[in-house]
């Protein structure tokens, strides 16, 4: 069984701040030097492991993250700040891909880790730092480069911190299916459900979890009799054990008996999950024979240190008690420590930022590519000549004329890099 939450999100890193252009003006300093300062970095977007996020419920009401840009640089060699990360939480055990390239971006395991998923901007440089020897006062300074935008599919396989255990027919998947949206099959006959189905339920706005309806168990499930061996494995990977009675002691049995059985079998299946936390739910409520056994259960509660909740999953009593009494236990939950899975992070775009590939659009323009040069490009100040200057400088010694006249271009041809479009001159 697996249950899969999917959901896609879009991401926008901050821009760089802009570099300043300013010269020193100050008493006795006739002519001062550039003394434009630096802009500073914008915000990373980063998804970090949240502990008390198990779902990836909360996307649904906020899908867009934008980082904060980095401040500009100033007069004075006065450097902008840099913004801090935006930081976005993810449940453990999220999945994060690129969505444009299907690419695994990060595999987020272990509460705290962190995935830097969109690249802030860097400052751009103000002019006191294209000063020189064959320059002493540059009068320009660069743009703030953009942040990074992607689009991010998030996918969660969900474990289930609530596993229901009981007796077939007790009312388990009429319990998860008037909590959660999930639709299990109800029925009057035991074994009507046969595989787990797993529901997300919402505490509040914030808050959720996942419940699993398992197929009931009965004596001898630890050792294979029934259907409910295979699937005690998901009980023993959650965080709390609802343990449902039929109060109404339908059928001839007895819910104090059926109570003591079920944990004899869990016990005989592994001691982890019988040292589960559980909670005693006594279903059925609406029928006139619970009213009667109720207060047996109640004692049985008492003896065994546990909480018990009088609910009725076909008239709905109790069942907002019963939810905000989990969802609060699930908060105090403490984990046992296991042994830890290997945290693994992949580097994403390993592409050399100084590859440059040309290419021809529809129309027969030249389209350039390559990282560091759409940087480049967005970073420069075209209305500052010494800025352009400097670009067609960077431009020489990359080589790319001759690379542009090996694919064919001539004069008056137009040539897009990132954003920008020029005509092409000799
Ligand atoms: N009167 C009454 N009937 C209920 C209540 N809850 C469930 N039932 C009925 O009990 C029967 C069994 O319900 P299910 O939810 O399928 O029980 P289950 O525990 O999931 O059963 P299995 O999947 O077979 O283990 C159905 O006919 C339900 O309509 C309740 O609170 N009151
Ligand atoms: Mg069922």
């Amino acid at each position: 069984m697996q249950f899969i939450d999917r959901t896609k999100i879009s991401v926008k890193a901050g821009d760089g701040g802009h570099g300043k252009s300013a010269f020193r003006r100050e008493k006795f300093v006739p002519k001062g030097g550039p003394s434009g300062g630096d802009g500073g970095r914008g915000a990373d977007i980063v998804l970090e492991v949240d502990r008390n996020m198990n779902t990836l419920l909360d996307f649904r009401y906020r899908r867009k993250f934008k980082g904060e840009n980095g401040e500009n640089g100033d007069i004075k060699n006065q450097y902008g700040r840099n913004a801090s990360p935006c930081i976005v939480k993810v449940p453990a055990g999220t999945m994060v891909f690129d969505d444009d390239t299907g690419e695994l971006i990060a595999d987020l395991t272990e509460v705290g880790q962190q995935a830097t998923v969109a690249k802030g901007g860097r400052g751009g440089r103000g002019n006191a730092k294209f000063a020189n020897s064959a320059n002493r006062a540059p009068t320009f300074a660069e743009f703030g480069e953009p942040g990074e935008s992607r689009n991010l599919v998030l996918e969660l396989k969900l474990l289930a911190d609530v596993g229901l255990v009981g007796y077939p027919s007790v009312g388990k998947s009429s319990l998860v299916a008037n909590v959660s949206a999930a639709r299990p099959e109800i029925a009057d006959y035991p074994f009507t459900t046969i595989t787990p189905v797993l529901g997300v339920v919402q505490t509040d706005y914030e808050k959720s979890f996942v419940m699993a309806d398992i197929p009931g168990l009965i004596e001898g499930a630890a050792d294979g009799v029934g259907l409910g061996h295979d699937f005690l494995r998901h009980v023993e990977r959650t965080k709390l054990i609802l343990h449902l009675v039929d109060a109404s002691g339908m059928e001839g049995r007895d819910p104090v008996e059926d109570y003591h059985k079920i944990n004899a079998e869990l016990r005989k299946y592994s001691e982890k999950v019988a040292r589960r936390r559980q909670i005693l739910v006594a279903n059925k409520m609406d029928l006139p024979q619970a009213q009667e056994n109720y207060p047996r259960l109640v004692k049985l509660a008492e003896q065994e240190g546990i909480r018990i909740f009088p609910i009725s999953a076909v008239t709905r009593q109790g069942l907002k008690e019963l939810v905000a009494c989990v969802g609060e236990a699930l908060e105090q939950y403490v984990d046992e420590p296991e042994e830890e899975g290997e945290a693994k992070v992949y580097d994403a775009g390993a592409e050399d930022p100084e590859r440059i590939s040309i290419s021809r659009n529809d129309a027969g323009d030249f389209v350039v590519a390559g990282k560091a040069l759409e940087k480049l490009v967005a970073m420069t100040n075209f209305n500052n000549d010494e800025a352009v200057r400097r670009f067609q400088y960077i431009w020489r010694l990359k080589g790319i004329d001759e690379k542009l006249r090996e694919r064919g271009i001539r004069e008056g041809m137009t040539v897009h890099i990132g954003e920008m479009e020029f005509e092409y001159r000799e």
